[in-house]
């Protein structure tokens, strides 16, 4: 019998993939370059379901029911044009290939008219949730066309998390779509570790507390609106302790985080898009920051406040502050990546479904969360709804927290701990909310400086100042 579907790249990803496909009964061809790994995993998981091993390209393609479906799940970028080329000649009209990898949309949006040329389905799929996810059920955003989901969906579908029934997988829109929401899901993802991040510090050198008792404390938050998978890793981590030296595993790590590159592209085209998604740039400067060892060095001197900690009845009620001002500046960065994908949609015509992306997010992927209901609630409610902040359930939230997260961001600069994170999603709300923006002043300046012109608020029209002769006004 032909299989169903095959597997090309068996790395720990595409490995995976290919085990949950036959774990729910797929019949699934596999092929990566080096053989090695093919029969590595037919070794050592053959027993777990249907697997047809193949060792050339032209093998594989035999082996498929059609139109085949062919998922690639290699390193992203010229290696996953390497496999297309391979495979591209030896397809026929109709057949439908998957790439899996963490690809760049626009990429997608080369390779899906490409193929689309030949008679082909190019599906660029978002796949999260890591080794595990891919083993498990991890959270699926397939883009392509419509026609592709229909033949492609049930089997993702059935290898997709499931919450509540329902699987986290679900057609985002055409072409480029699917990478699309999956990069903003990893800028996303940047945002809310270094929210997290942010909290620990000012409960550890703010509040004086020892990892064990942070851990204590987000196990707290974990059973609360803040539940989410980050937050539960985040207490296990914290609780975790050095085999070698004893101490608290956390310290022994070097505060260098590095970065793949999604965070940087979902700012590059939050940029492109005019889309400010301040909460997500500063994670990515953050990151950026943190491994900038010389200039860290040379800036180790510089002074900080003179009062540096919070006495200890203060420091009880600042663990209540930071679970408001955190779970405030994580609406915000959803906010924000919300309003990317809306903008990217618009962009691109993919006519994405704000509601349903929140909800395919619920399970399998990284940033899984309690409260992505409320966000499929909030998109349901209105799904022209111009920002997360302006509905109803979060205008209540942030309201409810906005003094807890204004003492937040006050005590960290008094204390000197820095929080970027909390300080840009503050600001972010109080510029949204702001009746005249200080962008009045910039405008005049412009126009000042460059005769840029300026509106007026009180009669139509375009307007310059003669600065440099008697400063009278003239109408563009
Ligand atoms: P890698 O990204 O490490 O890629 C290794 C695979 O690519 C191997 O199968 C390798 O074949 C194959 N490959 C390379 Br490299 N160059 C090739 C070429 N020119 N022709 C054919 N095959 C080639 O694997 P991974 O970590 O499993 O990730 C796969 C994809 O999934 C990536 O795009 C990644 O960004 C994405 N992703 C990863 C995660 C994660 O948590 N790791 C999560 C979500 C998405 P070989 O065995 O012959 O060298």
């Amino acid at each position: 019998t032909p299989a169903d579907i095959g597997v090309i790249g068996l790395a720990v990803m595409g490995r995976n993939l290919a085990r949950n496909f036959a774990r729910h009964g797929h019949r699934v061809a596999l092929y990566n370059r080096t053989p090695t790994r093919t029969r590595a995993l037919v070794e050592e998981f053959g027993k777990e379901g249907d697997f047809v091993p193949a060792e050339t390209p032209q093998e594989l393609v035999a082996s498929l029911a059609r139109p085949r479906r062919i998922v690639i799940m290699v390193k992203a970028g010229a290696p996953t044009d390497a496999v297309i080329d391979e495979f591209v000649p030896l397809l026929e009209p109709g057949d439908i290939v998957v790439d899996g990898g963490n690809a760049h949309f626009q990429d997608t949006r080369r390779r899906e008219a490409a193929l689309r040329e030949r008679g082909l389905h190019f599906v660029g799929t978002g796949i999260s949730g890591g080794e595990e996810g891919a083993l498990n059920g991890p959270s699926i955003m397939p883009g392509g066309t419509a026609e592709a989901y229909q033949s492609l969906g049930p089997l993702l579908e059935s290898i997709a998390a499931q919450v509540d029934g329902r699987p986290c997988c679900t057609h985002v829109g055409p072409d480029g779509a699917g990478h699309f929401v999956k990069m903003v899901h990893n800028g996303i993802e940047y945002a809310d570790m270094q929210l997290i991040a942010e909290a620990y510090d000012l409960l550890r050198h703010g509040a004086g507390r020892q990892p064990a008792e942070i851990a204590e404390i987000f196990q707290g938050w974990n059973a609360g609106r803040l539940e989410s998978y980050l937050i539960e890793i985040t207490a296990e981590v914290l609780n975790h302790t050095d085999a070698e030296t004893g101490r608290p595993f956390v310290d022994i790590v070097q505060d260098r985080a590095e970065q793949k590159g999604t965070g940087r592209w979902t700012v590059q085209t939050a940029l492109d898009l005019g889309v400010p998604v301040n909460g997500i740039a500063e994670a990515v400067f953050a990151r950026s920051l943190s491994g900038s060892v010389a200039l860290r060095e040379a800036a180790r001197d510089l002074p900080g406040p003179t009062e540096t900690w919070l006495d200890s009845a203060a420091s009880d009620r600042f663990a209540e502050d930071v679970e408001q001002a955190l779970y405030a500046s994580k609406i915000v960065a959803y906010a924000q990546g919300f309003h990317e994908i809306q903008a990217g949609s618009a962009e691109y015509g993919w006519n994405v479904n704000l509601g349903d992306m929140a909800a395919i997010w619920r399970g399998g992927c990284i940033i899984r969360a309690r409260f992505l209901n409320r966000i499929t609630a909030a998109y349901q409610a209105d799904p022209q709804l111009p920002t997360l902040l302006a509905d109803e359930y979060f205008t209540k939230a942030l309201g409810e927290a906005q003094s807890a997260w204004r003492r937040v961001v006050t005590t960290a600069a008094q204390l000197g701990i820095p929080t970027p994170g909390f300080a840009t999603a503050l600001a972010y709300y109080d510029s949204l909310r702001a009746n005249r923006l200080p962008a009045a002043l910039i405008q005049a300046q412009r126009d000042f400086f460059g005769a840029h012109t300026y509106q007026r608020v009180d009669r139509e029209g375009t307007f310059h100042t003669l600065w440099a002769g008697d400063r009278s006004e003239q109408r563009q």
